[in-house]
């Protein structure tokens, strides 16, 4: 039975990655920080077989023990401080996990799995955050990084260290760019998730309006139960490589919302929504657009999920669950 070691197992991503490791017979382990995480609960009613071991990106002896305990096969680094907007304001933590995090994780791994260097496979969450202020459109694994946030700088220096490990000591060391994906477990700071759930609870008469930032920026968003596929493949080459990872179409926020309200019958969503300069970024990523192309010829994958479908998805769930919460 293959074993798996992820990182980040209480996030959207580590959610699916685990229920799609789980389905293909491997014995799964998740990382969880903190003494009293308050998302232990949730992870372990939704993916029960998870074996969860205590650790943090930030505290290297915490990663040797976790994967001298899991005895890995193939680890996926999901762990990090992933929220953009809040990078700016808190630059120097978002540097030590979601920079510095992959450097001790990779000399773990490598310290862990000694002379058998290919013993353990690597997967790296590196993000299109990484090419910022877009040089090439569409953008693919060649173009140049230009990030233009702490959060996208610290994503640069992981996505190099990666790929220094497997040239440097030879590691099964690979990174995913992957675009925006969004899904029902998506955290509710994120611009996805914060439409449909406002969008559920205006239609429920739960609340007023939504109040935005930048309703210009653009962005390539896909549904993150096809992305987690996308790792495994990753990990599955006899290579380790880099792959961008996404549907290679971009829509606007004004489309979000669009798809969002028509959905539970606005067609006019002008007077739900305000914009406040508090969600606005000092600097903004504007056009987001990937080329999945490698990731398509080399992995054989592709996306299922289209934007519409993806929104509609997430709109449905957020009916349900804000009329539950709700008590209707
Ligand atoms: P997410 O929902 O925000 O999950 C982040 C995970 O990292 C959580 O489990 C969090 O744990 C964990 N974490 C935070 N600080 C940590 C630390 N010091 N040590 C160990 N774990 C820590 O993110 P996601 O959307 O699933 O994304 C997964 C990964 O892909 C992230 O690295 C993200 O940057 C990257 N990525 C995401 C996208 C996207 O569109 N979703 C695109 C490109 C790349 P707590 O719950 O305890 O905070
Ligand atoms: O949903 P967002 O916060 O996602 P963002 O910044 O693109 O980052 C996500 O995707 C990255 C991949 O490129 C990941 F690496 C990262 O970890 C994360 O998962 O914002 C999307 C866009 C931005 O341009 C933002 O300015 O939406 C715009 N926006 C407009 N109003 C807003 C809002 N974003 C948020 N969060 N909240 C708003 O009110």
């Amino acid at each position: 039975m293959a074993r798996a070691l992820i990182t980040g197992i209480t996030g959207q991503d580590g959610l699916y990655l685990a229920e799609l490791l789980l389905g293909k017979g491997y014995e799964v382990y998740g990382l969880i920080r903190g003494q009293n995480n308050p998302k232990r609960e949730m992870v372990e009613a939704t993916v029960p077989g998870v074996k969860l071991l205590t650790g943090d990106l930030t505290d290297f002896s915490s990663l040797v023990r976790a994967l001298n305990v899991a005895q890995p096969d193939e680890v996926y680094n999901l762990g990090a401080i992933s929220f953009v907007a809040y990078s700016w304001e808190n630059a120097s933590v978002t540097s030590d996990v979601t920079g510095k995090g992959v450097l001790n994780i990779l000399e773990a791994v490598r310290l862990y799995a000694g002379d058998d260097v290919e013993k353990v496979r690597f997967y790296q969450a590196s993000s299109s955050e990484m090419f910022g202020k877009v040089q090439e459109v569409p953008q693919r694994e060649s173009t140049l990084l230009w990030p233009r946030s702490p959060y996208g700088v610290a994503k640069v220096f992981g996505h190099y260290m990666t790929i220094n490990y497997r040239e440097s000591y030879g590691m099964h060391a690979s990174s995913g760019i992957l675009f925006n994906h969004e899904s029902p477990r998506r955290g509710f700071e994120f611009v996805t998730r914060k439409v449909t759930a406002a969008v559920a609870r205006i239609k429920l008469g739960l609340q007023e309006d939504v109040t935005l930032g930048n309703l210009d920026a653009k962005r390539d968003w896909g549904f993150a139960g096809d992305y987690v596929e996308a790792m495994w493949r990753m990990l599955q080459q006899d290579r380790a490589d880099d792959y961008v990872v996404a549907t290679g179409e971009t829509h606007s926020i004004g489309e979000l919302l669009d798809i969002a309200f028509t959905h539970v019958g606005i067609e006019d969503w002008a007077p739900y929504v305000k914009q406040d300069p508090r969600f606005m970024r000092p600097a903004e990523v504007d056009l987001l657009i990937g080329d999945p192309t490698k990731a398509h010829e080399k992995l054989g994958w592709e996306r299922k999920v289209d934007f519409p479908g993806l929104v509609t998805m997430m709109v449905e769930n957020d009916l349900r669950e804000q009329a539950d919460l709700a008590g209707k």
